[in-house]
């Protein structure tokens, strides 16, 4: 089956603590600040969830809840550094990878087995960083969210396309990734609390409660998701560049091997589905003095005959110095080029409101 990854760490920062502190290890720790202050609950170990503490709640209400709780301050640099270290185990087993937040993402696994990719990215994660991760293997993102979410902390679900229904009617709304409290609020108010009670009421009385929102909530309750993956690169920029067996005295050469350039970083940036904002031209004469020029291009470029045009504008910017010894192109500021069916869940509410990141 073509699959969906998705990872999440369990408890992220208390786990951190508790992996960097041993003897924290079993204890009920509350990351976010002193227990009487004001500031609010990062996250909290499973053995303080026991007492009813969660993310986003006031250290006051945690500490009533759990006054025998660690309580630790939020150490962001030390959790951004282990977050990059499971990133970047992520990019290595998958094919791509689409980081969510700090602690989450989605892998695509390529031509290789889910099942086997999933379960490797999990045994690196604990014994490269000590820590539990917990993955869901789902014919969609959405469905591996809701797979990752469904035996926390530690988990490994699997959710086979012909698994999707008997997983999802039973589930409460709330579940869902994409409907948060307001919108579960609004469809218990009509007397809807699970998946399934969702997809039995009556359509024309959810479109008059919902508007355009109900056709995104039906899709969702029957676990519809074509969102595609969108890869944040960790190259920003890519070039090409060669030096001449004889220095270059003719411009018209110098525009002919821009023209072969702008063809290949095109293919490059094809492959990756990227465009690239700025072009850039480097010279380097024959005394070895070295002159480039960029331009910024708005709508950003990926055709070879756009990157072409740009690049040779941009030579007829740079002064004759000398005969050219070497000549460059690069493209950079790279990002995804947009995709034309991009589903979006944004006018629902976000999966969950995450408060003080850091
Ligand atoms: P989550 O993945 O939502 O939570 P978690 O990893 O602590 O626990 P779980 O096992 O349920 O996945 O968030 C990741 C980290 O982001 C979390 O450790 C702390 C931070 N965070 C906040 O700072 N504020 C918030 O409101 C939330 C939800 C998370
Ligand atoms: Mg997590």
């Amino acid at each position: 089956m073509a699959a969906t990854i998705h990872v999440d760490m369990d408890a992220f920062f208390a786990a951190v603590e508790m992996h960097d502190r041993p003897e924290l290890r079993g204890k009920p720790v509350i990351v976010g600040g002193a227990p009487g202050s004001r500031g609010v609950v990062s996250t909290a170990s499973y053995e303080a969830r026991r007492f009813g503490v969660r993310s986003a709640m006031s250290c006051r209400e945690a500490y009533r809840l759990c006054p025998q709780g660690v309580f630790l301050p939020v150490r962001g640099r030390r959790y951004g550094e282990v977050s990059r270290q499971v990133m970047d185990i992520l990019r290595q087993e998958g094919s791509r990878m689409e980081q969510v937040s700090i602690d989450e993402a989605y892998v695509d696994p390529g031509p290789r087995d889910a099942v086997e990719v999933g379960r490797r990215i999990k045994e690196r994660i604990l014994s490269e960083t000590g820590l539990t991760a917990s993955v869901g293997v789902a014919p969609n993102k959405l469905l591996a969210k809701v797979a990752s979410d469904r035996d926390k902390p530690d988990g490994f679900v699997v959710i086979e396309p012909g698994g999707v229904d008997e997983i999802l009617r039973p589930m409460p709304v709330r579940a869902l990734p994409g409907i948060g409290p307001h919108t579960a609020a609004e469809l218990a108010a009509l007397g809807i609390k699970t998946v399934g009670e969702l997809r039995a009421y009556d359509r024309g009385l959810l479109n008059l409660s919902f508007g355009r929102r109900a056709a995104e909530l039906l899709k969702l309750a029957y676990g519809d998701d074509d969102r595609p993956f969108e890869t944040v690169h960790e190259t920003k920029s890519i070039s090409t560049e060669t030096t001449f067996g004889e220095d270059v005295q003719d411009w018209a050469v110098l525009r002919r091997q821009l023209g072969l350039f702008a063809g290949e970083l095109a293919a490059r940036l094809a492959e990756m589905g990227m465009r690239a904002r700025s072009v850039t031209v480097k010279l380097r004469f024959a005394d070895f003095r070295t002159v480039s020029r960029s331009q910024t291009l708005a709508g950003g470029v990926h055709a070879a005959t756009e990157i072409a045009r740009a690049a040779e504008k941009l030579l007829g910017r740079v002064e004759r110095l000398d005969k050219v010894r070497l000549i460059g192109l690069q493209v950079s500021g790279l990002t995804d080029r947009p995709d034309p069916v991009q589903l979006s869940f944004s006018f629902l509410e976000a999966p969950k409101e995450v408060e003080p990141r850091t």
